[in-house]
């Protein structure tokens, strides 16, 4: 939510789900509208993805279950991309070995195998209609938040003993929280 204060607009950093939260394996519906609330939310979900230094952050981790994905793989972090109800028209045979982080699984780093290139059809915030060919960190990127949409971590690609692992820190680290807060 956006709200004005005098001449201040104050945007929000929302609350990120963390693994191994349920409401991450919710199927995010498509867009319909493409109003003001919406571009409130891509906003808003910027703000949130600077704010915790990530590249790039899919709607569901922000528990909006809608085919919603920001993006900045700039290490200026001044190249802002914006997909919506974005669809994979092509991969290419050659796949890359990417070590992947995700801000809904803080502190875990793991190499996951995927297309090397993709193109991409998606629409932007005032509903027109776009390809994008993407290859190395955008591609990685682009694929693990079309994957959070879908229900989707990347944990789900390591060995069930890494899910293991990772489920009982999380698990463990929240609980200590809680006994803090
Ligand atoms: O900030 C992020 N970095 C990252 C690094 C390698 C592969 C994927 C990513 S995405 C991640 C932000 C995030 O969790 N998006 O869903
Ligand atoms: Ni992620």
């Amino acid at each position: 939510m956006q709200v004005f204060f005098g001449n201040f607009l104050i945007m929000a950093i929302l609350n990120i789900l963390q693994y191994p939260d349920s409401r991450l394996r919710i199927k995010a519906k498509p867009i319909e509208l493409f109003d003001k609330p919406l571009k409130e939310t891509i906003a808003d979900m910027f703000e949130t993805m600077y704010a915790s230094k990530g590249i790039g952050l899919a709607a569901t981790q922000v528990n909006i279950h809608k085919r919603l994905i920001v993006l900045d793989v700039s290490p200026e972090r001044d190249r802002q991309l914006v997909l919506l109800n974005p669809t994979v028209l092509k991969t290419s045979e050659e796949k890359k070995l990417h070590d992947e982080g995700c801000l809904s699984v803080p502190g875990f780093y793991e190499s996951v195998e995927r297309p090397d290139k993709i193109l991409v059809e998606y629409f932007n915030s005032d509903g027109s209609k776009h390809q994008l060919e993407a290859g190395g960190l955008l591609s990685v990127c682009i694929q693990h938040e079309m994957d959070h949409l879908n229900g989707k971590v990347f944990v789900d690609y390591l060995s069930r003993l890494k899910q293991h692992r990772i489920q009982k820190k999380l698990i463990k680290e929240k609980a200590k929280l809680s006994v803090i807060n």
